[in-house]
Parts: C-alpha cells; sequence; structure tokens
C-alpha cells in the first residue's frame, strides 16, 4: 500500500508555527520555495520555514510570463540563465510532478538596423557559452512562424530575430507547487497566511524576525520577496536601490494551439505566446510608474492588443478572457540583486524586474548553498549589492525584458 504521505498531491496543513527555526524564508513564491526545497535536498537542512503572508505563489510567481530563456546579454547573466535552463529541464522528473515545459523556441524580433546589431551581439555571447541562439532574417522568422506579418502591413517591418532554440514556456503554478510539495516532503515547514512585520537585528546581527502570529528567533533571514523587497530591507535597515513597478498581461480565450514559438518585439513593446490551455499570453513592458497596485488597466488593453493585432491580424476576434498585473523590484542595471547584505544573517534575493520566474531553480541552489556554506557561489558573485558602490554594474538593458 502506498503511503498516505506520498499520495498526498499537495503539502500538509501547517497549523503550528515554531518559535525558532535555522532559517526562515520570507516569500511563497517560486524563489523562497525553491531555495527551501534546495536547503533541504543538497544540504540536509530542514529546521526551515517559508513564512507567506498570502496563499503559495499569489506574487510574482503566480503573475509572470511563464517564459523561460537564456538568450542573455552579459556573459554573467546569459551563464546564470543557462544553468537554470538546465535544471528546468530535469525538474518535472526531479520532483515527479509535471511542469509542463515547452521548449518551443523563442524569437526577439529585430526592426531596425541597430537591433540586428544588438541581436548579433546577443548571440555571440551565447554561442561563446554554449547556448543555442543565433540570428535569422525576415524569411527565418517567416519559416519559424508562418502565422506571424513580417512586410509592409506592419508600422515596424521585421527585419530578422534571435532564435533561441531552447527558451519556450512553462506551467508556472505548477512549479510553485511542484516545489512547495518538494520541499514539504523533504521537512521544510510552509505557512500561509503569516506575514512579517519586523525583522530584529542586534549588533549588526539578524536574531529574528516578528509576525502576525508571533516571534520567531532565527541567525539566517533570506528574503524572497518579488516587489516588497524594499519594505523587508528597511525592516532590517538595509537601503536597496530599487523601484516598484508592475508588468501587466492578458490572457485570450482557448483556441486551437497553432503558435509554436514565443515572439518577442522589443520595437512594438509586446510579447505573445500560446499556452498549453490555447488561450494566447499577451503582455507589455513594465508601466513607466511606480505602484503597488496590482489593478490591471484598461489603456493596457488597449495598446498590446492594437501591437499584437499589427503581428497576428488573425486573432482580432479573440475575446479576452482575463487581465493581472504583477509587482516587479527594477534595479539600475537591469539584473538582480542576490547574496549577503551588512546586516550578517540577512539574504536578499531581489532587483528581478521581469525576468525573475525562469531564474527560481539557480536561485534557489545558489542561494540553498550560500545559507549552507556560509560562502557565495562564483555564479552570483557578480550579482552582490556591493557591485553598486563598487561601480560594477552588470548591464542587461538590452536583453532584460521587452522594450530594451
Ligand atoms: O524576460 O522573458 C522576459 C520577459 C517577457 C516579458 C517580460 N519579461
Amino acid at each position: 500500500m502506498r503511503d498516505i504521505f506520498l499520495r498526498r498531491r499537495m503539502w500538509r496543513r501547517r497549523p503550528e508555527l515554531q518559535r525558532n527555526y535555522d532559517a526562515v524564508i520570507i516569500g511563497g513564491g517560486s524563489h523562497g520555495l525553491a531555495t527551501a526545497y534546495y536547503l533541504a535536498k543538497n544540504h540536509g537542512l530542514t529546521d526551515v520555514c517559508v513564512l507567506e503572508k498570502s496563499y503559495i505563489g499569489s506574487g510574482a510567481a503566480g503573475r509572470n510570463t511563464t517564459i523561460i530563456r537564456s538568450n542573455y546579454r552579459t556573459p554573467e547573466g546569459a551563464e546564470f540563465y543557462q544553468r537554470s535552463v538546465e535544471l528546468y529541464e530535469r525538474l518535472s522528473a526531479e520532483l515527479g510532478y509535471n511542469l509542463m515545459f515547452s521548449q518551443i523556441g523563442h524569437l526577439t524580433l529585430a526592426h531596425t538596423e541597430r537591433a540586428m546589431v544588438t541581436m548579433a551581439e546577443r548571440a555571440e555571447v551565447n554561442q561563446l557559452l554554449g547556448i543555442r541562439s543565433r540570428v535569422v532574417d525576415a524569411s527565418g522568422v517567416k519559416e519559424l512562424c508562418p502565422e506571424i506579418e513580417i512586410g509592409d502591413t506592419v508600422t515596424w517591418p521585421i527585419m530578422g530575430a534571435l532564435y533561441h532554440e531552447p527558451g519556450g514556456i512553462i506551467r508556472h503554478d505548477a512549479v510553485v507547487w511542484g516545489y512547495a510539495r518538494g520541499a514539504d516532503r523533504l521537512g521544510v515547514e510552509i505557512h500561509n497566511a503569516t506575514e512579517v512585520t519586523g525583522i530584529e537585528r542586534s549588533n549588526g546581527k539578524v536574531t529574528g524576525v516578528q509576525t502576525t502570529r508571533g516571534p520567531i528567533a532565527c541567525d539566517t533571514v533570506v528574503s524572497c520577496t518579488a516587489g516588497w523587497s524594499t519594505l523587508l530591507a528597511n525592516m532590517v535597515g538595509v537601503e536597496l536601490p530599487i523601484w516598484t513597478s508592475i508588468l501587466q498581461a492578458f490572457v485570450t480565450e482557448p483556441v486551437k494551439p497553432f503558435l509554436d514559438v514565443v515572439i518577442v518585439s522589443s520595437q512594438m513593446h509586446v510579447y505573445i505566446s500560446q499556452t498549453d490551455r490555447g488561450e494566447f499570453l499577451i503582455g507589455a513592458e513594465v508601466e513607466p510608474y511606480s505602484t503597488y497596485s496590482t489593478r490591471a488597466t484598461f489603456p493596457f488593453l488597449e495598446y498590446s492588443a492594437r501591437h499584437v493585432l499589427e503581428l497576428f491580424p488573425q486573432l482580432g476576434g479573440l475575446k479576452v478572457l482575463r487581465q493581472w498585473a504583477g509587482i516587479c523590484d527594477m534595479s539600475p542595471d537591469y539584473s538582480p540583486i542576490m547574496g549577503v547584505t551588512e546586516v550578517d544573517g540577512f539574504i536578499v534575493d531581489c532587483g528581478w524586474g521581469t525576468y525573475g520566474f525562469k531564474a527560481a531553480p539557480i536561485v534557489g541552489t545558489t542561494l540553498a548553498e550560500l545559507v549552507a556554506a556560509g560562502t557565495t557561489p562564483a555564479l552570483i558573485e557578480p550579482f552582490a549589492l556591493e557591485r553598486f558602490y563598487d561601480d560594477l554594474p552588470v548591464s542587461e538593458l538590452a536583453a532584460a525584458a521587452v522594450s530594451h
């Protein structure tokens, strides 16, 4: 007879909150849960709790584009994301949970000579690192995506694209649930509806957190709170160079799948993919204002629909099913900030802009190593907070999101 524990589809309810843990992870999204999972799996550390103020996956993990790719511009970024793609490729089997990772390929369109040069630079950086990316011309785009309009009817005719073969989409909720279930089975505690209201420090060192369910003593706090990271860091006196914006997206009603590649256009500020359910997932760039409101807006719907209809006029009759907004931490160089801070035991994982979800496995692996071994893994050294004091930015402006 199979053990009841293994038959359970999801994680256990955890009504009891202990008064101390070895490590507290704030944020029950893909990064927080992945970090907890790898702490337990790779390092045997299970006296760990994940605190989530709402429900698991209610933040950026549940409100993203589901795009996975590693076609970044900087060697630091490309290598880091490539390791993430490799972990994602094995993750369904590892977690015993179908994450529906479809490596359908990813096209970043170029509409100008200058954009073609940027794509060539990215392709070169990628190829030097063994990442499968190459520049294709307009006919190559049409071959990979026969349904797209590339010609003179488009305001910005397509000249070519960066084609990144291993890119694709994944079921984002499944990533969150898979990590939560995996961490739970290894003994980590996951507490929903538990908000951190303060972080305690003494003599420059973390000593615990205050929560809506009482205090917890711990030596290590990892903040994986995309969107809210400045507020959390302020609680312990750490200042982060981050501003907060929102990224909006919408899905149409489902139709027979025909779009077998992810399309991104910087020039037109739009991206589109077709989900496994058949919905078209369409979005734009982060809004140019700062807010914590996740209310979706009508102007966004209007302009992204207008742009996407230039590329795919055949979608004109589709109805919009739902739209949403997710909160994004924007860093000055469009690269993440990961690692230790001036407060001993307070570790940050933030500045993820619109590209955090795709990094979850490698963030979890490297942060778990940092917590367990006490040393920063080489892969994330370039993303340390100190880089802004040392004038060592890792500029991903050319490849981080949509409109760059
Ligand atoms: O980084 O792949 C990405 C992305 C797409 C839309 C927003 N960010």
